[in-house]
């Protein structure tokens, strides 16, 4: 892969956060994506939620598949932990370390063809199993790095780029995550940047399996008349649901907003999440009407973005396993192996 480092050099007086870190301590390499890809914005947007945030880089462990959108973790948090694994194997790869050390937040970052094809039974069981991460789907409809052919996510009758129409039904994620049980769930656009920033920002301080699914053009292939995720396709169908930002826990709550138009969503870190309501009696907290809401704005052609649905109570495969607090790496040989004796009265208990 092509490694391209940024020049360290920065204006003295660029803004930095709580830690002390400006915005470019939040960045990887150059990209070497095509110029305007979505997956592109996609990092400025992880770039800045991280950022404000106050995230520590080095609290952060990105891992990713492979694709075009696996290879953006390059491009952002260069001073994170990172792990660029098999096609379709993050999940898996993601959850092993965060069962090792709960310590880190989780950044998993896929593309359409990495979780909906050869990695769909890897995505289903990271998200019934409620594993604690941000999952971000870069959602192009085409295997960007192989040229262009469809993806498991392309809507059915998307014509490609020589004009040949697609004859299969299409995965949608978003309604898989709803139905697999994850506790937070939305879709973006990568061009909406005002609407992707919150939304990362609200994933990563939630506790449990954050998926967005966020759709992210592929200007080499998949950005002509024709298709369904273009720039122009997916600003003429945009439906968004609701405005989004994250209010960290040290900034007083004011209920200066009228009632009925806001809704405050409790985190577990003990930050909150203002929703502010576009469409009338949009409630991100019901997993069922969040299905059909989905499936009756897909059925009329629009494309529903924002937050989509929160568990407010959510927890993780931690606390379904109840785990040690202590990351695997941090314990001494006894509590790593209790002995001979403590496996016979395993096996005794079982018997
Ligand atoms: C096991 C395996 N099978 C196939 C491939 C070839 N391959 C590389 S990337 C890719 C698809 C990537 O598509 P997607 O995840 O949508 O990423 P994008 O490039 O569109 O961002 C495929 C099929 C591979 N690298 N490994
Ligand atoms: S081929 Fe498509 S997905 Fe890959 S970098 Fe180029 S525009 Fe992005
Ligand atoms: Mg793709």
């Amino acid at each position: 892969m092509t490694f391209l480092p940024k020049p360290k050099l920065h204006h003295p007086k660029l803004a930095t956060n709580e830690l002390g870190f400006n915005r470019r301590d939040y960045e990887g390499s150059i990209s070497t994506l095509c110029a305007g890809c979505g997956h592109d914005s996609i990092s400025a947007a992880i770039i800045h939620a991280c950022f404000e945030l106050n995230l520590p880089p080095h609290r952060i462990a990105k891992l990713s598949g492979i694709g075009c959108s696996s290879k953006t973790p390059t491009y952002f948090l260069g001073n994170s932990h990172g792990f660029n694994s098999v096609h379709g194997r993050m999940p898996s790869v993601l959850t092993g370390a965060n069962l090792a050390n709960r310590e880190l937040i989780y950044l998993g970052v896929s593309g359409d063809g990495d979780s909906a094809s050869i990695g769909l039974g890897q995505f289903a069981h990271a998200i019934r199993r409620g594993v604690n991460m941000t999952y971000i789907v870069e959602n192009n409809g085409v295997y960007g790095l192989t040229k262009g052919q469809f993806s498991a996510t392309s809507d059915k009758g998307a014509k490609n780029k020589r004009g040949l129409a697609n004859a299969d039904e299409a995965i949608d994620l978003v309604a898989m995550a709803l139905q697999l049980g994850a506790t937070y769930v939305g879709r973006s656009f990568s061009g909406d940047k005002e609407q992707l920033v919150p939304l990362i920002k609200g994933a990563l301080t939630h506790k449990g399996a954050a998926f967005i699914d966020c759709i992210s053009p592929c200007v080499a292939f998949n950005n002509h008349v024709g298709s369904t995720k273009s720039f122009d396709y997916v600003r003429e169908h945009n439906a968004a649901v609701n405005f989004l930002d994250v209010m960290e826990s040290r900034e007083e709550i004011t209920a200066d907003y009228a009632p009925g138009t806001v809704e405050i969503v409790h985190q577990h870190d003990g930050s909150f999440l203002k929703l502010r309501k576009l469409a009338n009696d949009y409630d991100a907290t019901d997993r069922i009407a969040a299905m059909n809401f989905l499936q009756t704005h897909h059925a009329r052609g629009e494309i529903v973005t924002g937050l989509l649905y929160v568990d407010p109570d959510s927890d993780d495969l931690h606390g379904a396993l109840d785990t040690a607090e202590a990351p695997l790496n941090g314990m001494d040989e006894a509590a790593l192996c209790p002995g001979a004796s403590a496996l016979d009265r395993l096996n005794a208990s079982l018997r």
